[in-house]
């Protein structure tokens, strides 16, 4: 791929360690106690299922965010980015306090308006308000974070980042917390302090997923199912198209989305979309005609849990190739029914559908981001290159093309 799109490097895991050691001991004058490393992620299928109690099937990407930390127990929480300039934010942890809006008020509220920083520090601070919100004791802690999760793209860059803090605050208090319920708090910090409506597919794929698969998660119990995919064994390729069309799930429209399909629900008399039958759905609609806007998010959200069932079915056979009419098909239902594509997550797939890729879909919250390409290996490179030359030829800027491989869930690296 390197010919035509830029390959992300996600690779140099020691190097990039060593790295984040060093910038600690630089920021905070003294090694860090450990290192603990979260993944992005990318979803194969089961897109706005998860607030419907639906079924998702995330893998995780070798793109990870480092988190180096020592603990702390005088209550002071001092974070600090390699990604992001301006310094040390330093917050009491007793003093946080969530808020709705955006994440920088929240912040900005939490530290009395002591010091100023961009938004990205409510997501630790809000892990930490959230484990103290559940009676877990966080006295404090020096955390300094680097990351290869590409921002705005869709790939799960704010999970990486609260889960690598979940777990390092984990194992250096002491909370005996497994990783599901890290991601519930890594959510919970997401909802409440951040003030981001998001589902628990993205915590529990930066938790709980395993090199080699796919997570099949039943989000209403929380169920998980690692399914083996392994591309390379079968000559395949899953690529990743980073449109460059930066998404923002706080910007309303998820929020008005997950809101239409409550209302759909409420509509049908049932706790949960996930709760309407596949085979119901013809009649499902009529009942919905009066409301099209309505109509097309529950069809949508009823066929995509389908779509996730057949998926699960084909790679549970052993049937890799079969799934990629289903990504294909499910691109279709987001852009069509949810309407939460753009032009650029279109022209990504219908250009890797054109030269030859077995299926393709946008992936992730929507409005931009990252579409997902199955492909057979023999041909990745020439569907690479057609979708970066449909890009410039629509006039769109350049596509960041790279192969997810199916990486580790979070976990300590030293
Ligand atoms: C975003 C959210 F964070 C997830 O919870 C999920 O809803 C996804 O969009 C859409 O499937 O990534």
């Amino acid at each position: 791929m390197t010919a035509h799109g830029a390959v992300t490097p996600a690779t140099g895991h020691a190097q990039r360690a060593r790295h984040a050691a060093e910038r600690f001991a630089a920021v905070y004058g003294a090694a860090p106690t450990g290192l603990w490393a979260a993944p992005g992620r990318v979803n194969l299928i089961g897109e706005h299922t998860d607030y419907n109690d639906g079924f998702v099937m995330p893998l995780a990407l070798p793109h990870t965010t480092i988190a180096a930390a020592s603990a702390r127990t005088d209550g002071v929480l001092r974070l600090h980015s390699g990604g992001v300039g301006g310094g040390i934010v330093e917050l009491r942890t007793d003093a946080l306090r969530p808020a709705p809006g955006p994440a920088s008020e929240a912040l900005e509220r939490s530290r009395g308006g002591a010091q100023r920083s961009g938004g990205w520090a409510a997501y630790p601070a809000g892990v930490v308000w959230a484990m103290q919100e559940a009676g877990l004791s966080v006295g404090g802690a020096d955390l300094h974070f680097e990351s290869t999760v590409p921002t705005g793209a869709g790939l799960s860059s704010s999970a990486a980042l609260e889960v690598a803090t979940a777990l390092a605050l984990n194992d250096l208090h002491a909370l005996g917390q497994q990783s599901q319920r890290l991601a519930q708090l890594a959510q919970r910090a997401e909802n409440a302090f951040v003030g981001v409506p998001c589902g628990i597919m993205d915590q529990t794929a930066a938790a709980c997923c395993t090199a080699g698969h796919a997570l099949f998660l039943d989000t209403r119990d929380l169920t998980r199912r690692q399914i083996p995919f392994d591309l390379a064994g079968e000559g395949l390729r899953l690529l990743v198209v980073d449109t460059r069309v930066q998404h923002e799930l706080g910007d309303g429209a998820y929020a008005e989305r997950r809101a239409g399909c409550e209302r759909g629900a409420r509509a049908l008399g049932v706790r949960a979309l996930r709760d309407v039958p596949y085979a119901h759905l013809p009649e499902v609609l009529v009942e919905l005609a009066h409301d099209p806007v309505v109509q097309a998010l529950v069809r949508h959200i009823v066929t995509e849990n389908h779509r996730v069932e057949e998926v699960v079915a084909h790679l549970d056979a052993g049937r890799i190739r079969a799934i990629g009419p289903l990504l294909t098909a499910g691109h279709a239902s987001l852009r069509d029914d949810f309407a939460i594509s753009c032009p650029e997550l279109d022209l990504a797939v219908d250009a890797a559908r054109e030269a030859g890729a077995l299926g393709a879909r946008m992936t992730g919250g929507g409005f931009g981001g990252s579409a997902i390409v199955l492909v057979e290996e023999a041909d990745a490179t020439e569907v690479g290159a057609a979708v970066t030359e449909a890009f410039a030829a629509a006039g769109h800027a350049r596509p960041r093309i790279f192969e997810a491989v199916p990486g580790a869930g979070a976990h300590r690296i030293e």
